[in-house]
């Protein structure tokens, strides 16, 4: 918490005030098989505000049309919108320049940009690092790197807890060290890394650092001049906006430097038979016709965020986090997998003798979603030896109440596997 939120909280300024923003989560409303939806799947999409959605709307009522091309009034006010949600999307990283915002997909499109583009710097005997903590999107591309270049994937390991080991993570970084690829915050065990310090380090020994903060921008102040990243990838579906759509925060100069992702329309200055030239920054790393709606939305999202204000969010949160690790804790039987002292708002746990999956289908029949599986993150499960994990990960709608109701549907599946 920020010490002017600490300063709030100490004048006894109002808690959150839950209550008002999930009148803004229209979908927040609906039931689920007869009962009130309780949605702690936020890890995998969070819901949409009613603004967010107004958003993507109005941009096909009122102003859809191509961008970057047309003379015509729509295409101005289309362009116009998108550029500014760039803008928006440079102050909300704290980036020094709006080039250094690329419009992509998500987050595993933004990886992919920097594995083929960057990594074609890269020779064999070269080594990238990881952590085992990875989404699959921040393993498999680089995998596919190593596989056509000869560089070597090296994997820095996490303890009990969930939590990276720094000594192992320094141990790891050597001369051939070339790209550093590490999450700000884990998705399946909820663990935050000290991402700052261990980008300090990757540096000392000259190798450039993507941050993968797809499930920190929702509950993080995030700053990536602070950080001194080089690159930092994220969705815009996890942090209150629409599908589809995502940002790569990249360092100027090595944006410059790097060659296209994908060839095709508004990435070119000009095309002939015998050669093409790339357009200036951001657009050499956007060709063909982008999400507009949802960049304009993405936009929206993040001026939600910022009015509900990012450290009141995260103190929210942490408090639904304390509240369901004490309520986890009194249950017998239920083991958390992801323990470390620093932790975003993810449960993730297994039931004694009961499959994740049946959990899951138990608790959705009393109207509570959570996510069932290997989260995208097999090595993960593999370190803490079980197939799969129930997982609850909250957002700033969640309440205590639906955690109750998480735990009177848990007591539910241990009645019905006792
Ligand atoms: N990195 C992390 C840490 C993630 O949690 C995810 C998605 C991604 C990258 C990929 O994001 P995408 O938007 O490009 O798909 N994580 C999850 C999850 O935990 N459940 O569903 C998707």
């Amino acid at each position: 918490m920020s010490a002017a939120a600490a300063a709030l909280r100490d004048l006894g300024a109002p808690e959150f005030d839950v209550a008002e923003v999930r009148r803004d989560f229209p979908v927040l409303a609906r039931t689920v098989r007869g009962r009130p939806l309780v949605y702690l799947d936020n890890a995998a999409t969070s819901q949409k505000p009613q603004a967010v959605i107004d958003c993507e709307s109005r941009y096909y009522a009122e102003y859809n049309a191509n961008i970057h091309r047309g003379i015509h009034q729509l295409s101005q006010e289309a362009t116009d919108a998108f550029e500014a949600a760039r803008t928006r999307v440079q102050q909300f990283l704290n980036a020094a320049q709006r080039e250094e915002i690329v419009f992509v997909r998500g987050a595993t499109e933004a990886i992919n940009l920097v594995a083929s583009s960057y990594g074609r710097g890269l020779s064999a005997g070269d080594e990238i690092l990881i952590t085992e903590m990875e989404h699959h999107s921040n393993i498999v591309p680089w995998q596919l790197l190593c596989e056509h270049s000869g560089a070597v994937l090296r994997v820095a390991p996490i303890d009990d807890r969930g939590a990276l080991i720094p000594e192992e993570f320094g141990r790891l970084l050597g001369p051939r060290t070339k790209i550093v690829a590490l999450a700000q915050v884990s998705n399946a065990l909820g663990t935050i890394n000290p991402v700052r310090e261990l980008i300090e380090l990757a540096h000392a020994h000259g190798a450039v650092v993507l941050v993968d903060g797809a499930q920190a921008v929702p509950h993080l102040a995030v700053d990536v001049r602070s950080l001194d990243c080089d690159f930092y990838a994220f969705s815009g579906h996890k942090v209150y906006g629409p599908t589809g759509i995502g940002v790569l925060y990249g360092r100027r100069a090595l944006l410059e430097a790097m060659p296209p992702y994908q060839g095709g329309g508004d990435m070119i200055r000009s095309v002939s038979f015998a050669r093409s030239t790339w357009n200036d920054l951001p657009y050499k790393f956007e060709a063909g016709t982008p999400n507009i709606a949802g960049a304009i939305a993405l936009a929206q999202a993040i001026d939600y965020v910022a009015a509900r204000g990012l450290d009141e969010i995260a103190a929210h949160e942490q408090g639904l986090l304390e509240y369901a690790t004490q309520r986890a804790s009194e249950m017998p039987g239920l083991r958390l997998i992801g323990t470390a002292p620093r932790k975003a708002g993810v449960l993730s746990f297994v039931l004694d003798g009961v499959h994740a999956h049946d959990v899951g289908t138990i608790l959705d029949g009393e109207g509570v979603a959570v996510r069932t599986g290997h989260h995208c993150a097999m090595p993960v499960m593999d370190r803490f030896g079980v197939p799969a994990t129930v997982r609850a990960s909250f957002a700033m709608y969640n309440t205590r109440d639906e955690i109750d109701a998480l735990f009177t549907a848990l007591v539910k599946v241990r009645g019905i596997f006792a």
